[in-house]
C-alpha cells in the first residue's frame, strides 16, 4: 500500500507547525480531497516523514517536533486512521526528517538533523516496529536546516546530507548504521531544503540545494570518487524547499524549488547537453515552503504539493494548469506527498 487511506490514490501529509498536529488530505476517487483530519503530534512539527515502519503494509507517518525535541510517531491502523502518538526524544531542535533504511536491517530508520543540537540523531527501527537506539552524529556546526539521504558516496549504503549555513555536509553511511565524518561542500549561503537524485543520469547520484540568503540554486554533481562537485548555480530568489523529478516528461530530472518571499514556485528543466534551464515562475501559496512531487491524479505527469506558510494552506499544482488549486486551510511545516511509488520514501 501506498497511500494512507487505501483509496487507490495518493493523499496527503503535513505538519502545521505551530498547532502541534499533523493533518491528512484523503484523496477520494473523485479527485477530490476529504479533511483535514488532524492529529496530535509534539508541539512545533516541521518536517515529516512517511513510511510503513512496522510493516503491516499501511503507511505510517512519522514528524519532527522542533520546540520539544522530540519525533512522534504515528502508526496507521486502517483506511488512514492513525493511532496514538509514540514520541522520542532527539538532539535539541530537530528540523528535516527523513525514514530510509539507513542501517540496512530492511527495516526504516528514522534521521531529523537538529538545528541548535548541532547533530543528526537517528532512531533505528527495531524488529516490533518501534524505534531505538537513537546515535547522535556531530554536525559540527549550528544552523542546520535540511536532510536528505541516498548512496551519495557510491560505498552501496545510505549517506545522509545535511543543509549547513552556505555547505552541504555528507556524512557517508557505514556497515554498522552510523555515519563517518563528514565532507563538507560550498553552495549558496543560507541552504535550507536539499534533494538527492541523479541529475545528469550517469548513475551517481547528485544533490540540489536551495540557497535562502543567496537568492539561488545550487546543484552538485556526484564524481567518480565519491565525493561531490561540478557545482552549478542557478538564480533562483527567496528559495526554500527543493524537490526533483521529471516534470515535463523528457526523460530528463527537472528540478523545482519554492520561492518563499515571493509566493512562487520555479522550475529548471533538464536539458539533453547537461544543466537547467529556468526558472520558470509557478504561483503557489502564500509564504510556499516545502514542496512535494507526485502523480496526485493519477494522469501519468507529476503534480506539485506545495505547503505555504503564511495562509495556512496546501496547494497542488496539476500537471499544465497555471494556478494551484488551493485544498483547505491548514498550518505550515514540512510536507509529504504520498503516493504507491512513494511506499517507504517521502518528501520534506
Ligand atoms: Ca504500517
Ligand atoms: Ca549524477
Ligand atoms: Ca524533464
Ligand atoms: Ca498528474
Amino acid at each position: 500500500m501506498g497511500q494512507f487511506s487505501g483509496s487507490g490514490r495518493p493523499d496527503i501529509a503535513a505538519t502545521t507547525g505551530s498547532d502541534a498536529a499533523i493533518v491528512i488530505f484523503a484523496q477520494l476517487p473523485s479527485g477530490s480531497f476529504a479533511g483535514p483530519q488532524r492529529y496530535a503530534v509534539g508541539n512545533g512539527a516541521m518536517g515529516i516523514a512517511a513510511g510503513d515502519f512496522d510493516r503491516d503494509l499501511k503507511l505510517d507517518v512519522a514528524a519532527a517536533n522542533s520546540p520539544d525535541n522530540s519525533v512522534s510517531v504515528l502508526y496507521n491502523q486502517g483506511a488512514g486512521v492513525f493511532g496514538g502518538r509514540t514520541d522520542h526524544a532527539v538532539s535539541t531542535h530537530p528540523m528535516a526528517l527523513v525514514a530510509a533504511d539507513l542501517a540496512g536491517s530492511g527495516r526504516l530508520d528514522l534521521a531529523t538533523v537538529a538545528r541548535d543540537g548541532a547533530s543528526i540523531s537517528v532512531l533505528y527501527g527495531q524488529t516490533d516496529g518501534s524505534f531505538g537506539g537513537r546515535r547522535d552524529f556531530a554536525i559540527g556546526a549550528t544552523g542546520a536546516w535540511g536532510l536528505a539521504t541516498a548512496d551519495l558516496t557510491g560505498n552501496h549504503r545510505a549517506d545522509l546530507a545535511v543543509s549547513v549555513g552556505g555547505q552541504v555536509r555528507v556524512f557517508p553511511g557505514q556497515a554498522d548504521g552510523g555515519f563517518d565524518t563528514h565532507q563538507d561542500y560550498t553552495v549558496g549561503q543560507g541552504a535550507r531544503g536539499l534533494a538527492a537524485w541523479d541529475l545528469n543520469k550517469d548513475g551517481r547520484m547528485d544533490i540540489a540545494v536551495a540557497n535562502y540568503l543567496d537568492d539561488s540554486l545550487s546543484v552538485l554533481y556526484g564524481q567518480s570518487d565519491g565525493t561531490l562537485g561540478g557545482r552549478q548555480d542557478y538564480y533562483c530568489p527567496s528559495a526554500w524547499g527543493v524537490a526533483t523529478g521529471d516534470l515535463n516528461g523528457d526523460g530528463l530530472p527537472d528540478i523545482t524549488a519554492t520561492n518563499n518571499w515571493y509566493n512562487t514556485v520555479s522550475v529548471f528543466y533538464g536539458q539533453p547537453s547537461g544543466g537547467f534551464t529556468g526558472p520558470w515562475y509557478f504561483r503557489a501559496g502564500s509564504g510556499p515552503r516545502g514542496i512535494a512531487l507526485a502523480d496526485v491524479d493519477g494522469d501519468g505527469d507529476l503534480d506539485m504539493v506545495i505547503a505555504a506558510t503564511e495562509d495556512g494552506a496546501v496547494s497542488i499544482l496539476y500537471g499544465q494548469l497555471p494556478e494551484p488549486a488551493t485544498l483547505a486551510l491548514v498550518g505550515l511545516g514540512g510536507l509529504a506527498a504520498l503516493g504507491r511509488r512513494r511506499a517507504g520514501r517521502a518528501a520534506v
